[in-house]
């Protein structure tokens, strides 16, 4: 085995990932002195494209293709990622090394100044809540339907000047986790329960991405996977993958491992919220999650569960049975009419796509038609 004594790590340029992208570092320094890490950090479309809505973008990589093009040209090791911005489905060669321990899976209301210290029931009718997550608005629009909800994008940095300084939003929604990493737990006035918004898909979580024939970084990355934290996200992953959902359309988890259990809660619901079926699946795993297993390496490399490696921390009968919670709780939904609300939610974003491409191509239609000729030849 190829071994190497400094690990290129790539990055996102903003400050939420470079911090993600030290924790990891410092981790994995402290169980390996003698290693040293080079950060190299890159711009991506999603940091590129800041005005328009997430889900309106109708990428499902954005904030990852250029970071996993420098992994498959070898320019990296390895890319820490906020595990709820990878897709499920990742490119050939490529896996997800490790998970390391879930921080806050839950939402948490920011609210404007002049609200501190209030929670969203105190908050009078028509108040706007800025955020630009499907699932956010879609979920909160249930229970506080008298709110308007409205896109906010940039970010974190950016999300609170708006809030701040524009006065136009009374609060607005974001990770727990986020807030924490970017030392801003003073902001937070609620954190949203599982009854009032469940989380998205491994969301709290981060994963490590690399080369699935790399077995120096695999091996380096398997100290620091987090048992409990890979059965929630591979059983999360699996149901949106089966649900074949991505950043673009409201689909929500609550999962738990309890008493060799593993139980996972998910739900489906239209843009609008009006309508929405949540599903519940729940099973033994087959023993406890600290008992290790050698990996079963095939010639084709070390086996995926949604995309997460099967390596000795969990073993691979823990991974199927999380894998089939989690296409449980999809099929059972699919069964519903949840299948038609799905499909509606993802037709109606495809199509606010479409109008927002429509949009910016008119627009600069217009600028290039207004631009005075630049050196008077007509
Ligand atoms: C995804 C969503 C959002 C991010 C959609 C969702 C929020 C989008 C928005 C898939 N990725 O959650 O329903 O509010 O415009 C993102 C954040 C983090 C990772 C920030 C956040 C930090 C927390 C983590 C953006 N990705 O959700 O407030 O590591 O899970």
């Amino acid at each position: 085995m190829e071994t190497k004594s400094v690990v290129k790590v790539g990055s996102r340029k903003s400050q939420l990932a470079l911090i993600q992208t030290n924790t990891i570092i410092n981790q994995l320094k402290k169980l390996n002195p003698n290693l040293s890490f080079e950060v190299i950090s890159m711009q991506t479309t999603g940091d590129k494209v800041l005005d328009a809505a997430l889900s309106k973008i109708g990428e499902k990589n954005l904030f990852t293709r250029e970071l996993e093009l420098a992994l498959e040209k070898k320019e990296v090791d390895f890319v820490v990622h906020s595990l709820k911005d990878l897709p499920t489905a990742l490119p050939e060669g490529l896996l997800i090394g490790c998970i390391y321990k879930r921080d806050s899976p839950y939402d948490a209301v920011v609210m404007h100044p002049s609200n501190a210290g209030k929670k969203l029931e105190d908050l009078p009718e028509g108040s706007v809540i800025g955020t630009s997550s499907l699932r956010r608005a879609a979920q909160l629009a249930r229970k506080f339907p008298h709110f308007k909800f409205e896109n906010i994008r940039g970010n974190l940095n950016t999300r609170f000047r708006k809030l701040d300084e524009d006065n136009k939003y009374s609060a607005i929604i974001l990770a727990e986790a986020g807030l924490h990493r970017m030392g801003w737990p003073d902001r937070i006035s609620q954190v949203l329960d599982k009854d009032t918004c469940m989380y998205a898909v491994s969301q709290g979580a981060m994963a490590v991405e690399c080369r699935n024939s790399d077995p120096f970084t695999l091996s380096l990355l398997s100290q620091i996977h987090h048992p409990e934290t890979v059965i929630q996200c591979v059983a999360e992953r699996a149901f949106l993958k089966k649900l074949e959902g991505g950043c673009s359309v409201p689909v929500s988890a609550f999962s738990e491992v309890k008493d060799g259990k593993l139980s996972l809660t998910g739900g489906v619901f239209s843009i609008d919220g009006k309508q929405g079926r949540i599903e519940y699946a729940c099973d033994s795993l087959p023993e406890s999650i600290e008992e290790k297993e050698k990996p079963t390496v095939s010639p084709n490399g070390p086996r995926e569960f949604a995309g997460i490696v099967g390596s000795e921390k969990v073993s691979i009968a823990t991974l199927e049975v999380a894998q089939r919670v989690g296409l449980q709780v999809a099929e059972l939904l699919l069964n519903t009419e949840a299948k038609e609300i799905l499909a509606n939610a993802k037709a109606e974003t495809a199509a606010a796509v479409i109008a927002e491409k429509q949009k910016k191509d008119a627009e600069k239609m217009k600028n290039e038609a207004e631009k005075p000729q630049a050196n008077g030849i007509s």
